[in-house]
Formats: C-alpha cells, sequence, structure tokens
C-alpha cells in the first residue's frame, strides 16, 4: 500500500512538472553579443534555433571632436554615435543591461522600436547614474529598427547622440554580402555657426526651430570620409544598415554613383528594386544593396544638398579594382574653337582686370607678414577645401583646361597668395591669366568664416604651391571690413 501510494505521488508530481514547463520559457542557449563601434557590426548570424541575447549597453557621456578643433558633449550609448548595433533574430529573447555611468550628469534610459509593448522599455531602464537597469523582450518582428533615449527632454537626449539601431534578422536568415556598414544621420544644434572652433553648447532655440547647425553621418564630420571612408573591391555585395536618429530630419539617402539593387523600405521586410534615393524618416531606417563595378570613391549624402555641402552629412565608399571602361568612361574635353579664337584677342584685359585686383586689395604690407605654420589649420584647410573648392579647382588644385584655373602651382596665386583672400571672399569674374592659359569665368563669392578663408588659403598656399602661410582669421576679418569701397 505503502509503496503503491509514494508511486501516484510521484506522478502526480512528474505531471505537474511537465506542465509548469510548458508554460515557463523552454531554457534557450544564453548568447552574449560581442558590440563593436559603427561603422562595423556584429555578424550575421548562422543560426536556426532561438537564444538568448544578453546585451551590456552602457551611457556614456563625453566630450569630443564633432568637427576638427570643434567639440561637443555628445551622450552616448556605448561611447559612440550611433549607439553600437545590437543584432539578434527574429524569435529571440534579448535580455538587456543598460548601466548609467557614475560619472554621467543625468538620467537616460533607452526605448528600442523593436519592442512590443508601451514605451519600448524607457520605464523598465529609466535609471540615475551610477545604476544598472536590466529588461528582457522577446524580438518578435524582423526588421531593422531604431533605438533611442526617452528621458524628458527627449529632442535634447537624441540631439546629442543617443540612438542607434537594433538589427532583428528574419528565421530564415539574411542573403550573404561581402561587406555591411552600419550608418546613421542625424541633426544636431551647436550654439557657434558649422566648425567653429572650441567647445560648443547645444542650442535649444535651434534645435526647436530645426535649423540644425550640422547634419551628419555617424556623429562628426568627416566620421565616414579621409582615413575613416568605408571600403569595398569591385564586385563586392555591399549592405547598408541606414538609419536616421534625428531628432527632426528627414533624410534623403543617396549614393552617388551607385544604383541600389535593393532597398528594403523604412527597414521592413519587402523591398524596392533600382533606388537612385531613398526617404528615411527621423525614427526610421533602410537596408540598401548594391554592387558597385568600378573603382573611384562613392560619395554618401543627404541629397538635400546642403545638409551634404554646408553640414556635414557626407561620407565616403572607397572602391578598389580594376578600371572598367566599358562600364563607365574617362570622357574626353576640348575647349569648342570660338572660345579659343577669342582667349588670344583679350591678353590686354586680361593685364588691366589683373592691376584692378592688385588696387583694390588695399592690404598695406601684408605680404610681409609672418604667420606661424599651424598642423591644425593645415587640415582645417584641407577639409574647407575638399568641400568647397574641388568642384571647381579639382582634388590637387589641378584645375580644368580652359574652364577653371590651376591652384596647384598656379603662377598668379604664388605672385600675391595675401590677395587670393580677396577672391575667396568677393568672387571674381573677368579675364584672367594662370600659367600663360586664358580663363574667363566666374568664381561665386564662398561662404566661409574667416577661419575657414585663412585655413583654406595658407593650405593652397602650403600643400599646393610649396609656399609659407601667409594670413591669419584677423586679417580676413580686415579684409571683410574694408569691403566697401
Ligand atoms: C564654382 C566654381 C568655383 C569654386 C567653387 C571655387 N572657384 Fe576659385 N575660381 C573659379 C573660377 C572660374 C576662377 C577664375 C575667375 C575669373 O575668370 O576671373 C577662379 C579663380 C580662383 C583663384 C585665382 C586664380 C588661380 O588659379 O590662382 C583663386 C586663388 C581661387 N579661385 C581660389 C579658390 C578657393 C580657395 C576656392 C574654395 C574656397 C575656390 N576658388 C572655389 C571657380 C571656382
Ligand atoms: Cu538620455
Amino acid at each position: 500500500m505503502k509503496t503503491q501510494f509514494k508511486l501516484a505521488t510521484a506522478a502526480v508530481t512528474a505531471a505537474l512538472l511537465m506542465m509548469s514547463q510548458s508554460f515557463a520559457e523552454p531554457a534557450l542557449p544564453v548568447i552574449t553579443q560581442e558590440l563593436v563601434a559603427p561603422p562595423l557590426l556584429p555578424p550575421q548570424i548562422t543560426r536556426k534555433t532561438p537564444a538568448r541575447v544578453v546585451v551590456h549597453l552602457t551611457v556614456e557621456e563625453v566630450q569630443r571632436e564633432i568637427a576638427p578643433d570643434t567639440l561637443y558633449t555628445f551622450w552616448t550609448f556605448g561611447g559612440t554615435v550611433p549607439g553600437k548595433m545590437i543584432r539578434v533574430r527574429e524569435g529571440d529573447t534579448v535580455e538587456l543591461h543598460l548601466q548609467n555611468l557614475p560619472d554621467n550628469k543625468l538620467p537616460h534610459n533607452i526605448d528600442l522600436h523593436a519592442v512590443t509593448g508601451p514605451g519600448g522599455g524607457a520605464a523598465q531602464t529609466l535609471i540615475a547614474p551610477g545604476n544598472e537597469a536590466t529588461f528582457s523582450f522577446k524580438a518578435l518582428n524582423p526588421g531593422l529598427y531604431v533605438y533611442h533615449c526617452a528621458t524628458a527632454p527627449v529632442g535634447m537626449h537624441v540631439a546629442n547622440g543617443m540612438y542607434g539601431m537594433i538589427l532583428v534578422e528574419p528565421k530564415e536568415g539574411m542573403s550573404k554580402v561581402d561587406k555591411e556598414y552600419y550608418v546613421m544621420q542625424g541633426d544636431f544644434y551647436t550654439s557657434g555657426a558649422y566648425r567653429a572652433p572650441g567647445a560648443q553648447a547645444f542650442d535649444q532655440q535651434k534645435a526647436i526651430d530645426e535649423k540644425p547647425t550640422y547634419v551628419l553621418f555617424n556623429g562628426a564630420d568627416g566620421a565616414l570620409t579621409g582615413a575613416n571612408a568605408l571600403t569595398a573591391k569591385a564586385n563586392d555585395k555591399v549592405r547598408l544598415f541606414f538609419g536616421v536618429g534625428g531628432p527632426n530630419i528627414t533624410s534623403s539617402f543617396h549614393v552617388i554613383g551607385a544604383i541600389f539593387d535593393k532597398v528594403y523600405t523604412e527597414g521592413g521586410l519587402r523591398y524596392q528594386e533600382q533606388v537612385q534615393t531613398t526617404m528615411v524618416p527621423a525614427g526610421g531606417s533602410a537596408i540598401v544593396e548594391f554592387t558597385p563595378k568600378v573603382p573611384g570613391n562613392l560619395t554618401l549624402v543627404d541629397h538635400s544638398l546642403t545638409r551634404a555641402f554646408n553640414k556635414g552629412a557626407i561620407g565616403l565608399l572607397a572602391v578598389s579594382g580594376p578600371e572598367r571602361p566599358e562600364i563607365y568612361g574617362k570622357g574626353v574635353k576640348t575647349p569648342l574653337v570660338a572660345a579659343k579664337a577669342s582667349a588670344n584677342s583679350v591678353v590686354k584685359v586680361a593685364a588691366a582686370g589683373a592691376a584692378t585686383a592688385t588696387a583694390s586689395g588695399a592690404t598695406p604690407a601684408a605680404t610681409h607678414v609672418a604667420v606661424a605654420l599651424d598642423k591644425g589649420q593645415l587640415a582645417r584647410g584641407k577639409a574647407v577645401y575638399d568641400s568647397s573648392c574641388t568642384a571647381c579647382h579639382q582634388s590637387k588644385g589641378e584645375g580644368v583646361a580652359g574652364v577653371f584655373p590651376p591652384l596647384a602651382n598656379s603662377d598668379f596665386f604664388k605672385e600675391r597668395p595675401y590677395e587670393m583672400a580677396h577672391i575667396v571672399l568677393n568672387g571674381r569674374n573677368g579675364e584672367i591669366v594662370v600659367n600663360g592659359d586664358h580663363y574667363n569665368g566666374v568664381m561665386p563669392a564662398q561662404d566661409l568664416s574667416d577661419e575657414d578663408i585663412a585655413a583654406v588659403i595658407n593650405y593652397v598656399s602650403v600643400d599646393l604651391n610649396g609656399g609659407k602661410p601667409v594670413l591669419t582669421p584677423a586679417h580676413v576679418r580686415d579684409m571683410r571690413k574694408n569691403r566697401q569701397p
């Protein structure tokens, strides 16, 4: 009897255990997410079954360069703008640990658009500096989702860089590609003007008016250019995970020199094919795929173009590989016959024009001013040159025959380098002779700060003409004052 009773109890206990197990989560393998700095991201998922993915994100308030010599205090997820990218699989359970580091000054939290439920985790994760919050959710819906801080004033937290993305790969996985990059656009509002040097504060009124000082890819002017350019080989399949943190500005995302084979619009599962420009809303995303075929630089821009050329929204993808003239021809340029003929008949006018330019210079003893060589200023000068002068004078200052005079080894420039600031400040048109060649074009006045004009002229003097630095921002300021005749 006694044994029978025992057996029965055991059976009931077993049944109860089985029932409770069917209600609880099946024991998932635990994986700790390796976070990497953008434009990199965690690798493609090869797993075919769900997991519990543990993510450790820190909130870090850090001061760093928003532009060369311009400092800004960013609030970040994981120390970077955008925040470190999270990559999970549809059906995974995400266990998120958010640490608000003790040296921070403000409370923060995280709202992930991949979460199903009110606030996206904002309430569970709102913590003061020196605390950690843990919260888990199931990634039910595949797609590319923005996450951001949702602590009041939310617009300010986002404007300071508190956004990133979480990719929820569909159960069946994603097609294999050769290169994947993570890029986010954001708008920034600083007390000083674009590229004004020194530490800059957040300008609340500019933010409310939606008048950004900077519109940037990956949180800095130059985050994706120069040595930081993205890279690929010709014929690589390239996939960009592109998002807009905002807080305000929608992107007309375009890559100059590429056509997107596929765009997963709004970060969803459907794609559009053969796309030139895709619109990405603030707090939204797109996955774009394309295959560069020829070598050279492809340029990522917000095709709302003054953001690209005047506010920083520019990045580069440097493509290596053999030339393919059948796809991308080199081209031939020849002056029209009429232009050639007229060139000789205006030499005198040219000489007269040059004389006028000199007279209007009005820069007493300026040529003798010794200006110290400053590495930072040269770098800034190159940046100004690359964004404001290359379109006409070309990347190495070689100019375009018959249209834009050279700035590199230009006898015109070398003769009176100091006065060239007048040309940049006021523009120039009419006849001009550079290295014996005649030009008759229009150079528009450049809308640049005194610092930028001094920097670009010194760059042209030192790097493109083997000369000395010739002027300081104060000289340019004086020229500006004396501009009215
Ligand atoms: C839209 C085209 C364009 C842009 C942009 C431009 N320039 Fe020019 N630049 C010209 C043209 C055209 C001339 C010749 C003007 C003339 O015929 O009088 C010229 C002439 C000059 C000259 C004198 C000639 C020489 O070759 O030495 C200097 C110096 C110069 N530019 C500097 C600059 C600098 C520095 C920048 C950038 C901050 C710049 N330019 C941007 C078109 C441009
Ligand atoms: Cu925050």
